[in-house]
């Protein structure tokens, strides 16, 4: 298979003034929502990324992060309700003894959601901390707009004295705009740690630990390593649904990087690799085409049967999250599990020393 990118495109270096700056830019609509970044700054890391993307190989790449536009959350979120989709309900099933046992052992005041998505299972959380009579601020952070534009009002609507925020960022970069730590509890579910490559999860950690005081906590979703024909039924559901989740991040470049993409013409794959413990995510062309991708000054030439990688969604076991854990501030200090063993919530703690690197 020959996969072809020309490019004319030169800087990297707007790319790495945004992501060393930590102003945030208050929006016109809501002053308690707060981006990472300008336009024009969001702009050219987008063209940057996508660049990166679309000329690496063996496979041209597009980071998952753009699956999420108001429609990708949409998708998402009819994801979460399909039948063979057991990660959302086995995590949900499992979120209330979880999360009153983390705000025991922790007491947190302070919240703070990573890739909250549509907010709903903060709730449970809140929840939990209220009861104990320790809840104070709640801050979401996601890189989509749309989807905290919808989450962050009803969620001051729902709870009238609790002091909301949240911020339009990338937990891979930005989460020093959270400064430091104390009283807190991060939250990241839904498996989305599964969607970091394995070896950026270590730094993932070691960020995380740098916003977090000794004992605050960190309560992250994790998928598990299971048989393979449960977990590619989940990502190949008989309704269709990921297949358009999937194409729809041909959508966002189209939308957002003014690219000629016909998502029509690409077939959804979804396979799980064994060795990586990870499923994979491609759009594969029906035939042979060449897209232009004008805002990231590329163009891409596949031929008929040509992939592009869309996604990994890593499962993990307990020891493969330990041994990412080492050295990074963080402690492992409970695993919440089903009977069956297919999803688990750890929690870790901020340790006494700082972390390595
Ligand atoms: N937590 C919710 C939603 C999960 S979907 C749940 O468990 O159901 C993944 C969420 O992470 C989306 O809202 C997406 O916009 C966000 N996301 C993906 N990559 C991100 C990144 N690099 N930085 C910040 N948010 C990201
Ligand atoms: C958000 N994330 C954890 C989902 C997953 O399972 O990796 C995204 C998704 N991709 C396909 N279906 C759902």
């Amino acid at each position: 298979m020959k996969t072809f990118l020309r490019s004319t495109y030169s800087s990297q270096s707007d790319r790495a003034e945004s992501s060393k700056s930590l102003m945030l830019t208050q929006t016109a609509r809501d002053p308690a929502l707060r981006r990472m970044r300008s336009e024009a700054q969001e702009r050219a890391l987008t063209a940057a990324e996508v660049h990166a993307g679309l000329l690496a190989r063996p496979l041209p790449c597009l980071p998952s992060k753009f699956f999420y536009d108001h429609r990708g959350s949409v998708l998402f979120d009819r994801i979460t309700r399909l039948p063979e989709y057991y990660l959302t309900r086995t995590e949900e099933a499992l979120l209330p003894e979880a999360a009153r046992d983390a705000v025991a052992r922790v007491g947190p005041r302070h919240l703070v959601e990573l890739g909250s998505g549509l907010g709903t299972k903060v709730r449970t959380l809140l929840g939990a901390m209220s009861t104990a009579g320790l809840l104070d601020s709640c801050t979401l952070f996601d890189v989509s707009e749309p989807a905290l534009a919808q989450s962050l009002p009803r969620l001051a609507a729902e709870r009238p004295g609790l002091r909301t925020s949240a911020i339009v960022g990338d937990f891979l970069t930005d989460l020093g705009a959270l400064g430091p730590g104390g009283s807190r509890l991060i939250a990241f579910l839904g498996s989305t740690i599964g969607n970091i490559h394995p070896r950026d999860v270590p730094g993932f950690f070691r960020s995380a630990a740098s916003v977090l005081a000794e004992g605050d906590g960190l309560l992250v979703g994790l998928d598990l390593v299971k048989d393979r024909a449960r977990l590619e039924a989940a990502y190949n559901d008989a309704q269709g649904v990921t297949a358009e989740f999937n194409r729809n991040i041909l959508r966002v470049m189209n939308a957002r990087l003014g690219a000629d993409f016909d998502p029509e013409a690409f077939e959804h794959v979804a396979f799980y690799d064994a060795e990586a413990a990870w499923i994979e995510m491609r759009l594969r062309a029906a035939r042979a085409c060449r897209v232009r991708v004008p805002g990231a000054e590329a163009e891409l030439v596949l031929p008929g049967g040509g992939e592009i990688r869309t996604e990994i969604s890593c499962k993990y076991t307990r020891p493969a999250v330990e041994a990412l854990l080492a050295a990074t501030g963080l402690r492992l200090e409970e695993w919440y599990t089903d009977a069956d063993a297919l999803f688990a919530l750890a929690l870790m703690r901020r340790t006494a020393e700082r972390s390595a690197g």
